[in-house]
């Protein structure tokens, strides 16, 4: 596809849309919007504009449209997959300023939101009244709903209550020729023909522009037990996961950290915190509406840490050690991340095959001789990789890695998983998802984004190329 380059006529126009302050071209400005959190890549827009509202984002699509100039939509910039990188130029429309609170409907347990609201201020306006938005990903201090719905974003508590997708209700977007729709309706049930608001969710920006969102919430569980398990083989580490579930427990979270990950978020952030021989740990909470709730799940919870041999359990008794080990398990991705040069691999499998996907990824570090930092939601088969870069070549980097790569994605697809749970396929996963997705997928994925967006002017180059 041929995309007009913008010149000052187009931000005339621009410029008559929002005002003069936000239609950004200064190089500063568009550097900060040139990158996110993926690894170390960087596309320049050419130019940023800051909306405010629908009828805003409308007008500034027909022109898009009209004229065939690429528009990538941007929330916090705290994805790992390229997602909001403008590798076309073109607009990156920064949502940042539709972040509204609209609505919350505590008789409905639902809430209307617009896309630039930060997750965890969200999370904090509910639960002040008493009601749960549960999927809170590891940047929840700074990721916007919005980007979380574009990603169907996850997090450690979606072992027992879902990823955003379960949440989203409705949706209002902006279509790639300007049209203003509302893709379902605000009800807990729909079954009035194709469902275009799960369709939307997880779409990552490539066939509309998210402008309102009604989310489902739930009651808040006020009690929650927390223990660190570790194990001296992280095999046994994850083959505890369905040991517990199939114990008659749902922990509210049951994450997986392997012993490097702990060691550098800890001296990263001078945690206190003794090591032993032990390989991998888990992470499990339980919560509940009724403090005596929490022991009888805990009790199963021991019986099937003991039939894996757990080393040792060290229980959060108050809030200062339940932060501390949250504080750990939440920053490896980021503090990983300042080693080396990486790539992050959202490895997914069918959970109970998550020790031969564990000994498969070891075994591929090995033979291909690179270094990696494993953790993620265990409890969802979720297995985030962070391959390092450290001392390799990047004539290995570039040619050699993709085909480990590419077979670590091969072992996901033999365990019933997919290339990505939760972080999505934006631009650096694209070129292996031929490995879960036969030509009849993409045949079908590329004349649903043709209906949506003809002209592919939408976040281009993501996903597929078209
Ligand atoms: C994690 O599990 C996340 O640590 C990192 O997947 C993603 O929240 C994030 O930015
Ligand atoms: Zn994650």
């Amino acid at each position: 596809m041929k995309y007009k380059i913008i010149d000052s006529k187009d931000l005339s126009f621009f410029k008559s849309i929002l005002s003069e302050n936000c239609v950004l071209t200064e190089s500063e400005d568009l550097n900060t919007y040139s990158r996110d959190y993926t690894e170390d890549l960087q596309f320049l827009p050419s130019a940023v504009l800051v909306p405010s509202n629908a009828e805003q984002i409308s007008s500034i699509m027909k022109y898009c449209h009209e004229h065939t100039i690429t528009v990538t939509a941007r929330g916090a910039g705290t994805g790992l997959s390229g997602g909001c990188l403008p590798v076309e130029a073109g607009v990156v429309l920064a949502l940042h300023k539709l972040n509204k609170i609209i609505h919350i409907d505590e008789n409905n347990f639902q809430a209307i939101v617009e896309p630039g609201v930060i997750n965890e201020v969200f999370q904090e306006a509910v639960q002040a009244l008493g009601l749960f938005y549960p999927p809170d990903p590891a940047s929840k201090g700074s990721c916007t709903l919005g980007g979380n719905v574009a990603h169907s974003s996850g997090g450690p508590r979606c072992v027992k209550y879902g990823t955003t997708r379960d949440y989203v209700l409705n949706l209002e977007v902006v279509l790639a020729i300007g049209e203003i729709i509302q893709t379902g309706a605000n009800v807990l049930k729909n079954s009035t023909g194709y469902n275009l608001t799960q369709l939307m969710v997880g779409s990552e920006g490539t066939l509309g522009i998210i402008t309102k969102i009604t989310l489902k919430l739930l009651s808040y569980p006020p009690y929650r037990t927390l223990m660190l398990a570790s194990f001296a083989s992280a095999k046994n580490a994850c083959a505890c996961v369905s040991k517990i579930l199939s114990a008659g427990v749902t922990p509210s979270a049951l994450e997986f950290m392997d012993k490097k990950g702990v060691e550098i978020s800890t001296s990263k952030q001078n945690i206190n915190f003794k090591f032993g021989d032990e390989k991998a740990y888990l992470l499990i909470e339980v919560d509940a509406f009724e403090i005596e709730d929490l022991l009888p799940q805990c009790e199963k919870i021991y019986n099937a840490l003991d039939q894996m041999e757990v080393m040792n359990v060290l229980m959060a008794e108050d809030a200062e050690t339940k932060e501390k080990f949250w504080k750990i398990r939440r920053s490896i991705g980021e503090l990983v991340k300042q080693i080396s040069i990486y790539k992050e691999e959202d490895t997914v499998v069918t959970r109970s095959y998550l020790p031969q996907l564990y000994e498969g990824v070891e075994y591929l570090s090995k033979q291909y001789g690179f270094e990696t930092v494993c953790y993620g939601h265990a409890g969802d088969g979720n297995l985030h990789i962070n391959i390092l870069k450290n001392n390799l070549s990047d004539e290995f980097w570039q040619n050699e890695l993709p085909k480990a790569i590419r077979k670590i994605f091969e072992l996901c697809k033999q365990y019933g998983g997919t290339i990505s749970g939760e972080h999505g396929i934006g631009l650096v996963q694209k070129q292996y998802l031929d490995v879960v997705f036969s030509p009849i997928h993409f045949e079908l994925m590329k004349g649903i984004k043709k209906a949506f967006d003809p002209k592919s002017i939408l976040n281009p180059k993501k996903i597929f190329d078209i």
